[in-house]
């Protein structure tokens, strides 16, 4: 029975491709209420969004991809002696299991860099966040759904001046 082995290895390629394609399971890690602000084409943006692990293993967060802006970075704002400042997380955001964290105004943030084209009330940002287990989750910032609707945003006159 000289067909026997290629008909395992064939097998065996099924399995792993069928495992490959299963359904995608639910991920462990939720965004919601992601957002952003109206803001012209070629500035710095902000995005918005909280994340929660309903896991059991800690995931960290490493980059985010999108074609609304040339670079997105994780931002962490933070107020000393009346003077606010900004500082990049370069390791990511680390969520613990059961952890939720939210980017909001005035802490946590995604520096949006180089927004390719202008945003207005009711656009939607496509991106990914990426995770180091290898979790890619698809969100969408909703361009002024935010607390303060579509006020303008101090923060992004900050970023020009790092
Ligand atoms: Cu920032």
């Amino acid at each position: 029975m000289r067909s026997a082995f290629p008909v395992a290895v064939a097998t065996a390629a099924l399995l792993l491709a069928s495992a490959a394609h299963a359904a995608p399971k639910a991920s462990a890690i939720e965004v919601t209420q992601a957002w952003s602000r109206p803001a012209a084409a070629g500035t710095n943006g902000a995005g918005f969004m909280t994340l929660t692990n309903h896991g059991k293993t800690a995931d960290t967060l490493v980059s985010i991809e999108t074609k609304a802006a040339t670079q997105v970075q994780m931002h962490q704002t933070s107020m000393a002696n009346g003077i606010m400042s900004m500082k990049r997380l370069e390791t990511g955001l680390a969520l613990a299991p059961g952890q939720t964290v939210s980017f909001a105004p005035g802490g946590y943030h995604l520096m949006l860099i180089g927004l390719t084209r202008a945003s207005q009330a009711g656009d939607k940002l496509a991106a990914t966040l990426v995770f180091s287990s290898g979790l890619r989750l698809k969100t969408a910032f909703v361009v002024g759904s935010g607390p303060q609707g579509a006020a303008p945003s101090p923060m992004t006159m900050d970023h020009m001046n790092p």
